[in-house]
C-alpha cells in the first residue's frame, strides 16, 4: 500500500492545551507523524509519496467558507493584537446567549471569532498551522485519488487529524475534515455511495454533522461513551442521521475498559452495515487512541488486536482510504498503525 505523506505537518505544534484545569503540552504532536513514517519506512509497508495541490475547491464543498476563511487569517488576526502565544478561545456563544433562535453571533475581533468557530481550548493556532491543515487536506485528497484511479488502498498519513471538524467548527485537534473532504471528492468523481467507518478512541463528531442529512455517505463511528469522553454532547447511539439521512449514519458508544472482545462485536456490527449499505469505496478515520497505553484513553486493545482490525476491514473487500486521526502512545503509535495496514493486506 502507498503512504502519502508532507513534511509540512512539523509546521504545526501548538504547545498548550487546557486540560483537567490545567494547561499541559499538547498530545497532539510533530512527533506522532514521524514515528509513524518511520514505521511504514522499516515495516516496508510500501511507496512513500508528496502529496499534490488540490486548492480550496474540494475543501469549500464540505466547510463554509466562513470557517476556512478564519483559519486562513487567525494567526495574523491574532499576532496583530501584539500576542506571542498560541491563539486559543475562552468564551462561547453557548445556545441562548445571543440572538436566540437567529444562532450565535460572529464578532470582528479575533477573540469571538475563536470562540464562535472552537468546541474547546484544546486546539491552539499557530503561525505554521494554516499550511500544514491545508498539507494534511492534500495528503488526504492525493490518497483518495490513488483509491479513485484503481489501487485497492491507500495511507493517507494526514496530520493534523480531521473528524472533530464540521461544516462550520474546529476543535479536538483537528481544522478542516481530512475523511470528509476525500468522501466528498469520491462523490463528485461518481461513486454514488461512500462508507466513512471512525475507530478513533473518540467519537467522530465532525464527520457525524457534515453528513447527517445525506444519505450518499454512511458514517459509522465506534468511540468512547460520550457520557464519559470528549466531546461529550455527541456521539450518543440514538442519533441515526436525520431527513433524507436517517438510518444512513451509525454511533456505537462504548464503555471505559473495553478490550478487543467487546469492540470487535461492534466492529462487527459496523462492517455488516457497510456491506449492506453497498459502498462503493471505504474510508478509515483511523486512530490508535483505543491502545491500552494510550496516555489520555481508557480503552485496552493491545498491539496484535491492530493487525485483527485491519483484517476485518479488508473482509468488506472494498476500495479502502486509511486516512490518520488519533492515538497518542507515540513510541508505539507507528507499530499500532502499520499493524492495522499490514493486516489489512493480510501480511
Ligand atoms: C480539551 C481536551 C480534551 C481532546 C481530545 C481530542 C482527541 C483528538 C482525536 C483526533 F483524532 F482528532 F486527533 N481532549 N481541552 O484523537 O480524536
Ligand atoms: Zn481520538
Amino acid at each position: 500500500m502507498r503512504t502519502v505523506y508532507s513534511e509540512d505537518h512539523r509546521l504545526h505544534d501548538g504547545k498548550h492545551e487546557l486540560l483537567e484545569g490545567q494547561f499541559m503540552k499538547v498530545h497532539e504532536s510533530p512527533s506522532r507523524a514521524d514515528i509513524v513514517i518511520g514505521r511504514v519506512r522499516s515495516a516496508g509497508l510500501g511507496e512513500i509519496i508528496a502529496p499534490q495541490e488540490f486548492g480550496l475547491e474540494p475543501i469549500l464543498k464540505v466547510h463554509d467558507e466562513g470557517l476556512v476563511r478564519f483559519l486562513e487569517n487567525a494567526w495574523d488576526d491574532w499576532a496583530a493584537t501584539g500576542r506571542t502565544f498560541d491563539a486559543l478561545p475562552h468564551v462561547w456563544p453557548v445556545p441562548g446567549l445571543s440572538r436566540g433562535a437567529l444562532g450565535r453571533r460572529l464578532s470582528d475581533c479575533i477573540d469571538g471569532k475563536l470562540g464562535y468557530y472552537a468546541i474547546d481550548a484544546g486546539t491552539p493556532i499557530m503561525s505554521g498551522t494554516w499550511a500544514a491543515v491545508r498539507a494534511s487536506a492534500n495528503v488526504a485528497l492525493t490518497a483518495q485519488k490513488l483509491v479513485a484511479t484503481g489501487e485497492k488502498s491507500a495511507f493517507a498519513l494526514c496530520r493534523p487529524p480531521g473528524h472533530h471538524a464540521g461544516s462550520d467548527f474546529y476543535g479536538g485537534y483537528c481544522f478542516l475534515n481530512n475523511a470528509g473532504i476525500a468522501a466528498q471528492a469520491f462523490r463528485d468523481q461518481g461513486a454514488r455511495r461512500i462508507a466513512i467507518l471512525d475507530v478513533d478512541y473518540h467519537h467522530g463528531n465532525g464527520t457525524q454533522q457534515m453528513f447527517y442529512e445525506r444519505g450518499d455517505v454512511l458514517t459509522i463511528s465506534l468511540h468512547a461513551d460520550p457520557e464519559q469522553e470528549f466531546p461529550y454532547f455527541i456521539g450518543y447511539a440514538d442519533e441515526i442521521g436525520a431527513g433524507a439521512g436517517e438510518g444512513y449514519h451509525m454511533n456505537l458508544p462504548l464503555p471505559w475498559g473495553t478490550d478487543w472482545q467487546g469492540y470487535s462485536a461492534a466492529l462487527d456490527r459496523a462492517m455488516k452495515r457497510i456491506e449492506q449499505y453497498g459502498a462503493e469505496a471505504l474510508i478509515v478515520s483511523l486512530g490508535l487512541d483505543t491502545f491500552e497505553h494510550d496516555p489520555i484513553s481508557r480503552f485496552k486493545l493491545a498491539e496484535a488486536d491492530y493487525q485483527r482490525l485491519g483484517q476485518r476491514i479488508a473482509w468488506a473487500d472494498l476500495p479502502t482510504l486509511f486516512v490518520m486521526e488519533g492515538g497518542y502512545a507515540v513510541e508505539a503509535l507507528g507499530v499500532n498503525t502499520v499493524n492495522v495496514l499490514m493486516g489489512f493486506e493480510q501480511r
